[in-house]
């Protein structure tokens, strides 16, 4: 098999790079690990900046997400019970997407089976070979049977635990790394939304989150010791746990019902540099994490796909190679400022194992800071919505 641009994982990143890649006639083959169900399975990002929106739209997957999205002009941030809201609108004219990265991956995968794409579920072994050579391939097993695609390039959109990153020699690697100690428990439930915005929750007890899907869809968190297992959090002691952390008014006004997804998600902050080494380059979760507290991972994946793209489309239909060459050091700079805002963040809303009393009444005095001042208020805003690409 032969394709100009080999895709290793078929999530968000290696979709759209994919679907995009399609729109200015270069080929593609997606290679992934598991199935599609399982891949349509995974519930995760639900904030879409304005960037990753029209990225959508320019790889011409827009259409549900236009009709069924939510527009969210501002957001709740609250401590001690108490919310107050950013107003994105007011402050820097703009907003964010309410639309789940399950039904972003579903709009992906429709668009390229439309398109014919060759994109190969439940593989195994797939083993990057040659990067460092003009003729890179890619090798993997399926069905028992060892095959080789040849190409051009290839990207390593294989999230976190994938293997292309792991490609890269290790006196070249480089990996910056936080790991907090604590997780998120998240819950959805077929319920209305409490806030018809997010709420993000400071409280002496720990973050909550109270998120959407849709009208009839909710999804929440609260912070919980990484340790915990699902088994020791009924959704009574769920609910009641999130009651205690949000805003009063939100706490009385709650439905709650059955949940139907449950699940605890470590933090971390991680970045690998290069981002590109020889004919490989990193997309998305395979170079970097961040804590979902900023709703950055599934954007900073798309601004990833954004920069290789329009580099590989100057290169094979403007004969450029400026932007394959600055690849790692123009996704890089991007990377860090969401690194950045994620970790002050989730530091900000979050309780500490050793957390004092000093600890948290700082923690409230930056939210209280926050409440009063416009140029608090406008970075927390811009960073939110999304920086420039
Ligand atoms: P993915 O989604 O991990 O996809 C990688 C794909 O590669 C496959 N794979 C392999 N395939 C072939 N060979 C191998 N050796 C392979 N190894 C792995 C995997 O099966 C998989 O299908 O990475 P990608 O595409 O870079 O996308 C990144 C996003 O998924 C991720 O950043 C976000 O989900 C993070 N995230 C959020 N991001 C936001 O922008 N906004 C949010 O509100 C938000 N909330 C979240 C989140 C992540 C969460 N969790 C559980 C990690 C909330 C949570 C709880
Ligand atoms: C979500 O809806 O899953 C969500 C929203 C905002 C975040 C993280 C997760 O910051």
């Amino acid at each position: 098999m032969r394709t100009q641009v080999c895709i290793i994982g078929g999530g968000p990143s290696g979709l759209l790079l994919s679907q995009l890649l399609h729109t200015v006639g270069i080929s593609s083959i997606i290679l992934e690990r598991q199935s599609r169900d399982h891949v349509l399975g995974r519930i995760r990002a639900g904030v879409l900046e304005w960037g990753t929106v029209d990225m959508l739209r320019k790889a011409g997957v827009g259409t549900r997400m236009n009709a069924e999205g939510f527009e969210h002009t501002g957001t709740f941030l609250s401590a001690k019970n108490r919310g107050f809201r950013i107003d994105f609108n007011a402050l820097i004219g703009k907003k964010v997407m309410v639309y789940g990265q399950t039904e972003v991956t579903a709009d992906l995968y429709a668009a390229r089976t439309d398109a014919g794409a060759t994109l190969l579920h439940n593989v195994e072994n797939v083993t990057p070979i040659g990067l460092d050579t003009d003729t890179p391939s890619v090798s993997f097993d399926q069905d028992g049977t060892t095959k080789t695609i040849q190409c051009d390039y290839i990207a390593g959109c294989d999230g976190f635990h994938g293997v292309s990153r792991k490609s890269i020699p290790a006196n070249v690697l480089r990996e910056f790394e936080r790991v907090y100690p604590f997780g998120w428990l998240g819950v959805l439930s077929e319920t209305p939304p409490v806030s018809h915005e997010l709420i993000y929750a400071n409280h002496e007890r720990g973050f909550a989150l109270c998120s959407m899907r849709n009208a009839n869809l909710s999804r929440y968190y609260i912070q919980a010791p990484v340790t915990d297992k699902i088994e020791h959090w009924s959704d009574d002691a769920f609910w009641d746990e999130l009651r205690r952390r949000i805003p009063t008014d939100a706490a009385d006004s709650i439905i709650t019902g059955p949940s139907i997804e449950k699940s605890i998600a470590p933090l971390r902050s991680f970045v690998a540099e290069p981002m590109q080494w020889g004919r490989l380059y990193l997309v998305g979760d395979a170079a970097h994490i961040v804590p979902p507290t900023g709703a950055k991972g599934l954007n900073l994946a798309v601004s990833d796909v954004h920069y290789l793209f329009t580099a590989l489309d100057q290169h094979y239909n403007h004969g450029e190679n400026g932007g394959l060459a600055t690849y790692s050091q123009t996704a890089l700079k991007r990377v860090w400022n969401a690194i950045r805002f994620s970790w002050w963040f989730t530091t900000m809303m979050h309780s500490y194992p050793d957390q004092s009393p000093f600890d948290q009444a700082i923690q409230e005095a930056e939210l209280s800071h926050l409440e009063t001042s416009q140029a608090a208020q406008t970075n927390l805003a811009e960073n939110y919505v999304g920086l420039p690409y």
